[in-house]
């Protein structure tokens, strides 16, 4: 039935979502590790995969899918059985926090990062003067939209019955897609997030099949 997936996964990377989704369903999958360099960025092997070269991708069978959302979806379809399907009530919240996500949430994580890591790398002369400048430019353009994002994302757990994104007895999508950038703020800036959001977190945590993800991802090839 299954032909054999292989994801193309970068250490510490969004790759984990799809790691964590196929051991949840249980699919067999092989993973091809890639490390990041000092520079963190992906290797250039990756580039042999896909021409832009960022992880997650995978290959399965002719297939080659890159971007997380459409491979969490594809997994999903083919793989899924109904068994990530939401709740009918729970559908629209899913959709949205999926696309949310890539569309409005990570971005303004890598932003964050971004901007404290050009102070960070400037010759030394210049850091006292970037890190001012920079800080001032995070704080009017990412504080404020990421704090209403971190919000909303409280408000939303905080309606749903189960703790998870689409209310259902089980991750959805949205859940699966919000693992790893929520999971890096709660660890990060735990300043930043509600009770309902490290609750989630935690619930993420406690899955044997992302416990599993976690060390498969980390092993070497
Ligand atoms: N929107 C893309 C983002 C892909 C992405 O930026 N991946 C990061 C890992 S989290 C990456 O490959 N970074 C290394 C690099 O850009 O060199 C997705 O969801 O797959």
């Amino acid at each position: 039935m299954y032909s054999s997936i292989i994801v193309h996964h970068l250490n510490d990377s969004r790759s984990l979502r799809v790691l964590w989704l196929l051991e949840e369903l249980e699919v067999p999958y092989e993973i091809k590790l890639y490390q990041r360099g000092s520079d963190l960025r992906a290797p250039k092997e990756l580039l042999d995969v896909h021409p832009l070269g960022k992880a997650p991708i995978i290959t399965d069978g002719d297939i080659t899918l890159a971007e997380s959302g459409a491979i969490i979806q594809y997994i999903i379809n083919k793989y899924g059985n109904g068994r990530v399907a939401p709740p009918k009530e729970g559908e629209l919240i899913d959709l949205y926090i999926t696309h949310f996500t890539e569309g409005s949430f990570m971005p303004l994580l890598v932003n964050r990062f971004v901007f404290s890591m050009i102070p960070a790398q400037a010759p030394f002369f210049l850091r006292p003067l970037l890190r001012p400048i920079f800080s001032t430019i995070d704080a009017k353009l990412i504080a404020g939209p990421l704090n209403a994002s971190l919000k909303y994302v409280e408000d939303t757990l905080e309606k749903s019955n189960t703790g998870w994104f689409a209310g259902g007895p089980n991750p959805t999508m949205a859940d699966y897609m919000m693992s790893f950038g929520l999971d890096a703020v709660a660890e990060r800036r735990p300043d930043l997030v509600g009770p309902k959001t490290k609750a989630w977190v935690e619930r993420v945590h406690e899955r044997p099949a992302y416990k599993r993800a976690t060390v498969k991802g980390e092993k070497q090839n």
